[in-house]
C-alpha cells in the first residue's frame, strides 16, 4: 500500500488534467496516442492552423515567419523519442511537495515527425552574439505569482544538435491539441519541460534566458538546472491488480517479468532485477530500442514462489550512471530516479 501523504484537492485537480501512462502499457514499443502521459501547466490553447505562424527572430540576420504548410514542406524526419517529466517520482519524495503528484507514470515513447531545427536556424542566420535560443508557447498563466508565457531556452550548441525537431506529427497523426498542435519542440534526451508545445516563436538571445520556467523552476538548487534525463527502469506490473490499492496478485510458477529502461546520458547498458526487495540482483535480457533516443525493453525470468515478494529493477547507462535506492529531495521534486519497488502476492 502507498503511504498517505495528504494530497490536496488542488493536486487532485492537476492529476486529473495531467494523466500518466498506465504502466501496463509499457508493453508497447511506441506508446499509442492517448496513453502517453500529459503535462500542461496552464490551459490547452485552441489554434487555427490557417492563421498560425511560427516566428524565428531575435539575434538573426533574417527574421522568418512560417506557416504550418511551409514547415511541412521542409525536410522531414521521424524519430522515436522517450519523454519523461522531470517531476516523475515527485510524490514518492518526503517531505511532500505540493505540485503535480507523479508517482512513476510520467513517461511515454512516441514517433515524432517534424523538420530539423538546425537548418532553419542556419537559414535565419544566427548572429555571433547569440548564446541561447528561447522557445515560447502560446499558453500563458501564473506560476510562483509571476504571469508569463510558457517558455524555455536551450544553449545554442544544444539547439543545433541534429536530433532536435520541430514536430507536427505524433505516431503518424497531426499533433492532437494536448500534445502541442500545431507544432512542438522535441529535444531527445532531455526531460519533458524542454519540449515546448504550441510553439509560437523561436528567438536567438545574447544572454541566458531568465524566464520563470527556466530560472526559477526546473532547478535542483540555485546553481544547478535539471540535467538531461537520468537513467530509470520500470516494470510492467505483473499479474492482476486490486482495484483500489493496485496491489498485484499472480499465480505461482514461471513468470516473465518485463519492463522498459531509458536515459538521456547514452544507451542503457544494463538492467538488474531483484525479487527480494533489493537484497540480491540478477541481470535482465535487453531488447533493441526503436531509436537511440527511445527506451529499451527488458525481460527477466522468475519462478514465482508462494507468498509476498517485493520486485525491483535498476538501470545503468553508458555513462555509468545508475539508479539510487533513495531519491534526493529538492524543492521542485525533480529527478527522483530511485529504483521502483512493486509488492506482489503470489497465490496458487
Ligand atoms: N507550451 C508548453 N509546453 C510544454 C508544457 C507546457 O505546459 N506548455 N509542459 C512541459 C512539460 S513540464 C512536459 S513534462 C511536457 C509534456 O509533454 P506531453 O504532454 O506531450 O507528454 O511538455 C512540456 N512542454
Ligand atoms: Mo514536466
Amino acid at each position: 500500500m502507498l503511504a498517505p501523504v495528504g494530497i490536496s484537492l488542488e493536486e487532485l485537480q492537476l492529476a486529473a488534467r495531467n494523466h500518466g501512462l498506465p504502466l501496463e502499457t509499457l508493453r508497447h514499443d511506441v506508446t499509442p496516442i492517448g496513453l502517453h502521459y500529459l503535462l500542461i501547466h496552464f490551459d490547452i490553447p485552441q489554434v487555427d492552423a490557417r492563421t498560425w505562424r511560427l516566428a524565428v527572430d531575435g539575434l538573426v540576420e533574417r527574421s522568418l515567419s512560417l506557416t504550418l504548410e511551409e514547415l511541412k514542406e521542409r525536410p522531414a524526419r521521424t524519430l522515436a523519442v522517450t519523454l519523461e517529466c522531470a517531476g516523475n517520482g515527485r510524490a514518492l519524495l518526503s517531505p511532500h511537495i505540493p505540485n503535480q503528484p507523479w508517482l512513476l507514470e510520467a513517461v511515454g515513447t512516441a514517433e515524432w515527425t517534424g523538420t530539423p531545427l538546425a537548418p532553419l536556424l542556419e537559414e535565419a542566420g544566427v548572429q555571433h552574439a547569440a548564446v541561447e535560443v528561447v522557445f515560447t508557447g502560446l499558453d500563458r498563466g501564473v506560476q510562483g505569482d509571476v504571469e508569463h508565457d510558457y517558455a524555455r531556452s536551450l544553449p545554442l550548441a544544444d539547439a543545433l544538435r541534429d536530433e532536435v525537431l520541430l514536430a507536427y506529427a505524433i505516431n503518424g497523426q497531426p499533433l492532437p491539441p494536448q500534445h502541442g498542435f500545431p507544432l512542438r519542440l522535441v529535444v531527445p534526451g532531455w526531460y519533458g519541460m524542454t519540449h515546448v508545445k504550441w510553439l509560437r516563436s523561436i528567438t536567438a538571445v545574447g544572454k541566458p534566458f531568465d524566464g520563470w520556467q527556466q530560472a526559477v523552476a526546473y532547478r535542483l538548487n540555485e546553481d544547478t538546472p535539471v540535467p538531461r534525463m537520468l537513467p530509470r527502469s520500470l516494470l510492467v506490473p505483473p499479474g492482476i491488480p486490486d482495484f483500489l490499492t493496485r496491489e498485484r496478485r499472480l499465480s505461482a510458477g514461471p513468470c516473465l517479468l518485463e519492463g522498459r529502461a531509458w536515459s538521456g546520458h547514452g544507451p542503457i547498458e544494463r538492467v538488474e532485477v531483484s525479487v527480494d526487495g533489493g537484497r540480491s540482483w540478477g541481470d535482465a535480457t535487453l531488447g533493441e530500442p526503436a531509436s537511440e533516443f527511445a527506451w529499451r525493453g527488458w525481460s527477466f525470468r522468475w519462478d514465482a514462489t508462494l507468498g509476498e515478494h517485493v520486485l525491483a529493477c535498476r538501470a545503468t547507462d553508458a555513462s555509468g550512471r545508475t539508479q539510487p535506492d533513495e531519491g534526493e529531495w529538492n524543492e521542485g521534486g525533480y529527478c527522483n530516479n530511485a529504483v521502483q519497488r512493486v509488492r506482489v502476492v503470489v497465490t496458487y
